[in-house]
C-alpha cells in the first residue's frame, strides 16, 4: 500500500509521474479558504504534504494525525508554523539552492527597472507619446559605480553582490547578522550597521525572510534615513518593508523610488498606491519564476519528500532537531 500523501502544488508531469510511482496522491492547485475543507479531509490520512504558500499551521496539522514529512518548494517558509511542526517531530524540507541565481536576477531587474524609469517608458513609447526628445522628465538614475546595500547576506545576497560587483562596479555595504568573508573577500563588500546603510547606499536591497525581529524593519524612520535619490528593492518577504510608510515616502519624495516583488498582502490589493505611484515598479511575487527555476524547485521538493518519507532526510531540513529524536 503506497503512502497516502496531499499534493497543493501543480507538480510538471514527469514529477507527477515520479510521486505516483511512490505515493497515493490527492492532488490541490493551492490551499485556499474556498478548498480548505477538501484539503483538511484528505489529509486525515496524509503522512506527507508537498506544495509551497498557503497557511500550514496548527489547525491544518490538527487534521493530519498521519503526517510524517511536509516538503515546500520555496526558500521562504514564514507560511509554516514551524514551532508546531516540531512539536510534532515532523520535518519541513525547503528548496534553498535552485533559485539562488535566478531571485538575483530579478533583483537587478528591479534596480535597473526602477532607475531607469524602463516601465514608465516603456508604457509611453507603447501610448504612442514618444517624441524625438526624450527630455529632462524622462530621466533616471544611473546605477553603475553607485553604492549598493544588501540587507540579508545569504545566498541570494550573495549572489546579488557578484553581479553588482562585477556587473556594475558597484562598492557594496551590507547589514547582516553575522560576518560574510566571501562577500568580503570576494566582491569588497563591507558590513555596516543599518543605519550607515540606509544613509550611504543608492540602492537598498531587502532580502531578508519573515521573523519576529524583521516584521516592519524598513518603516518610516529607516526610510527618512535613506538618499533622497536612492532606490528601495524588496525580494524577500512583504511585511519586512511597513509599506503604508513606504507609500508616504514614494509620495513625498523621501526616497526615488521602489522596486518591489512581495508585498504585505499578496495578491497586491487592486486599491492600493504602490499600483499608480509613477516610481514604483511592483512585480507579482516572480523572484523565482523562470521555467527551469521553478521546476528545479519542485524536483528538489519531490526528492525531499520522498527522501522524508523513506525516513532519509539528506538535506534542507527546516527543523533538524526533530530528524534526531
Ligand atoms: C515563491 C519564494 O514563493 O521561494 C520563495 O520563498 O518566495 C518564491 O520563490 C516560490 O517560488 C513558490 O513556489
Amino acid at each position: 500500500m503506497k503512502p497516502s500523501i496531499v499534493v497543493y502544488k501543480k507538480q510538471p508531469a514527469d514529477l507527477q509521474q515520479r510521486l505516483e510511482q511512490h505515493f497515493a496522491i490527492t492532488q490541490f492547485d493551492d490551499i485556499t479558504e474556498e478548498n480548505r475543507a477538501q484539503v483538511l479531509d484528505a489529509l486525515q490520512n496524509a503522512e506527507g504534504l508537498l506544495g509551497s504558500g498557503g497557511r500550514v499551521d496548527k489547525d491544518l496539522l490538527d487534521h493530519a494525525p498521519r503526517l510524517r514529512a511536509v516538503s515546500t518548494s520555496s526558500v521562504g517558509y514564514d507560511n509554516f508554523d514551524v514551532a508546531e511542526l516540531t512539536r510534532r517531530e515532523i520535518p519541513l524540507m525547503h528548496t534553498p539552492t535552485a533559485l539562488t541565481d535566478t531571485v538575483a536576477d530579478t533583483v537587478m531587474a528591479l534596480v535597473l527597472a526602477t532607475a531607469r524609469r524602463v516601465v514608465n517608458l516603456a508604457e509611453r513609447v507603447k501610448a504612442g507619446e514618444w517624441t524625438q526628445n526624450v527630455g529632462p522628465d524622462w530621466f533616471g538614475i544611473d546605477v553603475h559605480h553607485k553604492t549598493m546595500g544588501i540587507v540579508g547576506m545569504g545566498r541570494i545576497g550573495l549572489a546579488l553582490a557578484q553581479r553588482a560587483h562585477f556587473g556594475f562596479d558597484m562598492p557594496i555595504l551590507y547589514n547582516a547578522r553575522s560576518q560574510h568573508t566571501e562577500a568580503e573577500e570576494r566582491f569588497g563588500a563591507r558590513k555596516c550597521e543599518l543605519d550607515e546603510l540606509l544613509e550611504k547606499s543608492d540602492f537598498v536591497c531587502v532580502l531578508l525572510p519573515m521573523t519576529k525581529e524583521t516584521f516592519h524593519l524598513i518603516g518610516k524612520e529607516q526610510l527618512a534615513k535613506m538618499k533622497s535619490s536612492a532606490v528601495l528593492v524588496s525580494a524577500g518577504r512583504g511585511p519586512v518593508i511597513d509599506e503604508p510608510a513606504l507609500i508616504e515616502a514614494l509620495k513625498d519624495g523621501t526616497i526615488y523610488g521602489a522596486g518591489m516583488d512581495v508585498f504585505e498582502k499578496e495578491p497586491l490589493p487592486k486599491g492600493s498606491p504602490l499600483l499608480s505611484l509613477p516610481n514604483v515598479v511592483a512585480l507579482p511575487h516572480v523572484g523565482s519564476a523562470t521555467h527551469q527555476t521553478r521546476y528545479d524547485m519542485a524536483a528538489c521538493a519531490v526528492d525531499n519528500l520522498i527522501a522524508a518519507l523513506n525516513g532519509d532526510v539528506k538535506q534542507f531540513c527546516v527543523n533538524p532537531e526533530v530528524l534526531r529524536k
